[in-house]
Parts: C-alpha cells; sequence; structure tokens
C-alpha cells in the first residue's frame, strides 16, 4: 500500500487523545436500547442512517435493469475447481462488471461464498489463461504488471497470495470476485466513469454532498454480485460472506451494513474509515484519507477532518450494523497506519449490541497476542507482518465459517 504518513502521524499510543465514543445502545432521542426489537426497529436504522448522511453517502434507491449472462465456463487447479464468468450489464451501452465464480468440483450441492472486490483485475487471483484480462483503467502499479495504466498478461495471477483459492475450495467453500474499477476506477475524476453518472438525476453531474463516493459505489456493486449469486444454484444463498482487503474491507463493511443478505462480513485490515476508532487519530486519520482519497466517501465527511469527536458515529457502529451476524476483524502488527489496537477497539465496542442480540459477541476484554486468533461472533486476529491478505488470514476466515456454519 502507499503510505503518506504526515510529520505529525501519530504511531505511540501515549499520544492517542482522549475521546468519548457515542453509544451504540443510546438511542437519538436519548432513549436507552434495552431490547432486540428497539435495536432493530429504531437504533439500526438510525445508525445506517447516520453512516449515509455523515460518511459513505446515500446510494440510489432505485435499481437498474441489470443483465447477468454467463460469458465462460470451465474446470481449473487440474480440474479440481470450477469456473465461471458472468457479465453484469447495467445498462445497454452504459457501465458492467465481470463477476469470477470458482467452486470446488465436486461439491455435490450448493456451497457458501466468499465474496470479494479486487484491486487489479479477476485475472489476477488466479494464474488461470482462462479467466478474462480486465481492459478497463488501473491504479499505476508496476510490479502488477501494469503498464500505463492497463493491465498486462504479467499481471496474470500476480496477487494469487491473497486468494488462496485452492485452499478454500478444499476446504468447501466457493470464491467470488469483481474488479472494484468495473464499478467505479479508483481515483478522482468527479465521478464522471464508472457507474455514478447512470444515477445521476436530471443536470445532476456530480453525487450531492450526501451521496455515494467510490465506496459507496463498491459496496453496490458487492450487492449486485449477490443479486446474482442469490440465482445460482450452486451457491448457497443464505451462506454469503462478504470480505475485503484495506480500502476494500472499508468496502466489505459498509455492503454488510447496507445488505443484511451478507450473512458473514470479513475486515481485514481496513483502517480508517473501516474497523478502526476515527477517534483515536493513530495512524492514517479521517483528514488524511479525504485528503489523499476525495472520491471515496460523501462530501459530508470532509466536515470531520480535524474534527473526528463532532462526528455522531465512530466505526465501532459500522461494526455494529452487522450483529448479530457473525463479524471478523483481522489486523496485523506492522500495519500502523490502519491502527490495528483502534480496529480491536472498535470491534469490543460493538460488542455490547452483539450481546443484546443474544450472541457471544467477542470473546475477550483484552487485545490478544499476536497469531492468537479469538473466535465467538466477532472474531480477531492480530498477525504478524505487514499490510495484506495471506494464508495466515485464509485459514482463520475458513476456520470461523467452520464455526458458524459447520452444520453443512
Ligand atoms: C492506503 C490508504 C488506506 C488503505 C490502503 C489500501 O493508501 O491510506 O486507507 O485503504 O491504501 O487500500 O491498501
Amino acid at each position: 500500500m502507499v503510505i503518506m504518513p504526515r510529520e505529525n502521524t501519530i504511531y505511540d499510543e501515549e499520544q492517542v487523545p482522549t475521546f468519548d465514543l457515542p453509544d451504540p445502545l443510546v438511542a437519538e432521542d436519548g432513549q436507552p436500547v434495552t431490547d432486540a426489537g428497539a435495536w432493530t426497529q429504531k437504533r439500526r436504522p438510525e445508525i445506517l442512517q447516520l453512516f449515509k448522511t455523515h460518511v459513505f453517502g446515500e446510494m440510489p434507491a432505485l435499481l437498474p435493469d441489470t443483465s447477468f449472462v454467463t460469458t465462460e465456463e470451465g474446470h481449473a487447479l487440474g480440474g479440481r475447481v470450477r469456473r465461471r464468468q458472468i457479465n453484469a450489464q447495467f445498462a445497454p451501452d452504459g457501465p458492467s462488471m465481470e463477476i469470477l465464480l470458482y467452486l470446488p468440483a465436486d461439491s455435490g450441492g450448493p456451497v457458501p461464498i466468499f465474496l470479494g472486490l479486487n484491486f487489479f483485475g479477476n485475472h489476477t487471483v488466479m494464474l488461470d489463461p482462462e479467466i478474462h484480462l480486465n481492459t478497463g483503467w488501473m491504479r499505476a502499479e508496476q510490479k502488477n504488471g501494469i503498464v500505463d495504466h492497463r493491465a498486462t498478461i504479467d499481471s496474470r495471477g500476480c496477487l494469487s497470495s491473497r486468494w488462496c483459492i485452492d485452499e478454500i475450495v478444499a476446504r468447501g467453500y466457493g470464491v467470488a470476485t469483481v474488479y472494484s474499477g468495473d464499478l467505479d476506477p479508483d481515483y478522482d475524476d468527479g465521478y464522471q466513469n464508472g457507474i455514478h453518472p447512470l444515477f445521476f438525476r436530471q443536470g445532476q453531474n456530480r453525487p450531492a454532498p450526501n451521496e455515494w463516493g467510490t465506496i459507496g459505489a463498491w459496496a453496490w456493486g458487492l450487492s449486485r454480485a449477490m443479486d446474482y449469486l442469490q440465482t445460482d444454484a450452486d451457491v448457497d444463498p443464505d451462506r454469503i460472506a462478504a470480505f475485503g482487503l484495506s480500502r476494500l474491507g472499508k468496502t466489505s463493511l459498509w455492503a454488510g451494513a447496507c445488505d443484511e443478505r451478507f450473512a458473514l462480513v470479513i475486515s481485514n485490515e481496513s483502517g480508517c474509515g473501516g474497523a478502526a476508532l476515527s477517534r483515536r487519530r493513530f495512524g492514517e486519520t479521517v483528514k488524511d484519507i479525504n485528503e489523499t482519497f476525495p472520491h471515496w466517501f460523501c462530501d459530508i465527511f470532509r466536515r470531520y477532518n480535524d474534527a473526528e469527536d463532532t462526528l455522531p458515529v465512530d466505526q465501532h457502529m459500522l461494526l455494529a450494523l452487522c450483529a448479530p451476524r457473525p463479524l471478523y476483524v483481522a489486523s496485523a502488527v506492522d500495519d500502523h497506519w490502519s491502527d490495528p489496537r483502534g480496529e480491536f477497539l472498535a470491534a469490543l465496542a460493538a460488542d455490547p449490541v452483539y450481546r443484546l442480540l443474544g450472541t457471544s459477541g467477542l470473546p475477550v476484554e483484552q487485545m490478544p497476542a499476536v497469531d492468537q486468533p479469538v473466535m465467538g461472533r466477532i472474531g480477531y486476529h492480530i498477525r504478524s507482518g505487514y499490510h495484506d491478505i495471506n494464508a495466515y488470514d485464509w485459514a482463520q476466515y475458513l476456520d470461523f465459517a467452520d464455526l458458524h456454519w459447520g452444520d453443512r
């Protein structure tokens, strides 16, 4: 990842300011939330609305008439997996996204799925020459075989270490992915490309200050992939997990918050605007993220640059929006920019909502040691190493899914 610490970036616990977190279990009218009904009918919708208005922006209510067409099917990994590529066309001449789906070849019935966006095209997730090479715009990263913002054949399989598809299918799960740039290329162009223009009202040429940015568009895309997956007879529609690394982990959390069809949610080092508490200002701050990536959130979020304490929410409330569904938050010990402790503390502060809803919540009160995962209805680990998603992370996610879906 590109790290851009300021001179005064906080990397020392002693410099973390004191702060009060908004209570997820006190409604806006000051009333305590003491039962599941009050959470579901009153407080949860309030918090979701606060995140729409102040952080990620409103998403369009109307759906375009999307057609899903399977464009290719086959096998890979010596016959151990089945591959399916599906084109989702959002408008006849408009934007489209391609879903890549891998299933265990011998599943003998519908399987649970891990669904996540990727950074540089579906063809990067495994060295499989049949995956269509994405021709869209990519962020410049020479090391990933990208030249002049376009993928080359050298991109094929370059991020397979982040996907572990062989291990996932061996455990009886499927994997689905979409290139994030199919939904909105990851740069600030005033929302002229990607899916935003599809929803502009007459005379509108950029989202209003309370409307979605790029993360909103990416999360929306995960829900459209979910629309498809729910119709695929090889997929268990009640066991689809959203996952993502970093900016795409912010996205999986937002997708899980907005779309309760996601039955399990995974945040892999999602950091600022994801699982990390904004009020700690440790590592990346709200100001850093809004200045470096002005297109990710709604414009209103910029009001909270250097003013985190005035935010009506903090990120523990985003995690709480997943309750009571299984939620896994993962950090890495050298990933200071994402604030591992802030991610753990957000999971801990979401725990009361999970408990109110009758689940086990997070089974610890202290941050566990490195490489010592904990798993209740909320799971957490801090692994050794840097910002990434790797085989260790996947081993925990598979165990976590087995724990909650093991009865299949
Ligand atoms: C960084 C950004 C983080 C995180 C990361 C990534 O540059 O500051 O918020 O999203 O990128 O997505 O890898």
